[in-house]
C-alpha cells in the first residue's frame, strides 16, 4: 500500500503541481481529504518557520506524516518584499497585490526577483526542510492566463514569456516549488 503523505495547503492549484512532480509513488492526502479546513496559523517571519508551523499543526492534530510549504516572491529592489507577505501584499486578491508591486516598482529599472520555497517534511520522528528558488524579473504589464498569484508579471531567467504564459508543463520543471519538491522527491525516494 502506498504512503500516505498529507499536503498541508488549501491551494488546489500547488496541489496539483506537486502531485504532478511527486509521481505516484505516495498517496498525496490534501487538508480537505482529512477533513481539516481550520485556518492553520502561519505566523513565523520566515518561510521555513511557516512551513513548520504548518506541517507541525497537521501532525499534532491529525498524526498524518506531513509536508507543508511556504512560498513567496522576493523582489530585489523592494529588500525582498512581499516575502511571507506574499498572499496579503494588499490585503486583496492576486490582482490587488500585482497592482501594488508593479505601482511599488513604477519608475525603478532594477527589476530582478524571485520567488523561494521551502518544504518542511514531518516523517515519523524526523524533521526536514528543503528549499527552492528560481529568478526571474517582474515584467510591467501582465502577460497570461496560467497560474496563479504573480505569475503573470514574472519572467523566469534564460525565457522570455511569464510563468503564466508557459504553462503548466514548463512551470512544473523549473519552478521554484518543483526544485523544492524534487529534492523532497528524492529524499523520499532513497528512503523508499
Ligand atoms: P497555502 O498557504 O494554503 O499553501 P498560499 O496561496 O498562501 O497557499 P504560499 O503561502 O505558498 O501559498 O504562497 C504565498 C503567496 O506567494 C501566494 O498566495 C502567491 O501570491 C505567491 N506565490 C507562491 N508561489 C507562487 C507561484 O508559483 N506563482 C505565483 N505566485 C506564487
Amino acid at each position: 500500500m502506498k504512503h500516505k503523505l498529507v499536503f498541508a495547503t488549501n491551494n488546489a492549484h500547488k496541489l496539483e503541481e506537486v502531485a504532478a512532480i511527486l509521481g505516484d509513488s505516495y498517496h498525496i492526502l490534501s487538508l480537505h481529504e482529512i477533513g481539516c479546513d481550520a485556518d492553520i496559523p502561519e505566523t513565523s517571519g520566515t518561510f521555513a518557520g511557516n512551513a513548520l508551523q504548518k506541517a507541525q499543526y497537521v501532525k499534532q492534530h491529525y498524526g498524518y506524516d506531513c509536508f507543508a510549504d511556504d512560498s513567496g516572491l522576493e523582489v530585489d529592489a523592494l529588500d525582498g518584499a512581499p516575502g511571507v507577505y506574499s498572499a496579503r501584499y494588499s490585503g486583496g486578491g492576486s490582482e490587488a497585490n500585482m497592482d501594488k508591486l508593479l505601482h511599488n516598482l513604477t519608475g525603478k529599472s532594477q527589476r530582478g526577483a524571485q520567488f523561494r520555497t521551502v518544504i518542511a517534511l514531518l516523517l515519523g520522528e524526523e524533521t526536514q526542510l528543503f528549499e527552492g528558488i528560481v529568478r526571474g524579473s517582474i515584467i510591467e504589464v501582465r502577460r497570461g492566463e496560467g497560474g496563479f498569484g504573480y505569475d503573470p508579471i514574472f519572467v523566469p531567467e534564460g525565457y522570455d514569456l511569464t510563468f503564466a504564459e508557459l504553462g503548466s508543463e514548463v512551470k512544473n520543471r523549473i519552478s521554484h516549488r518543483a526544485k523544492a519538491v524534487e529534492l523532497l522527491a528524492q529524499y523520499l525516494n532513497k528512503k523508499g
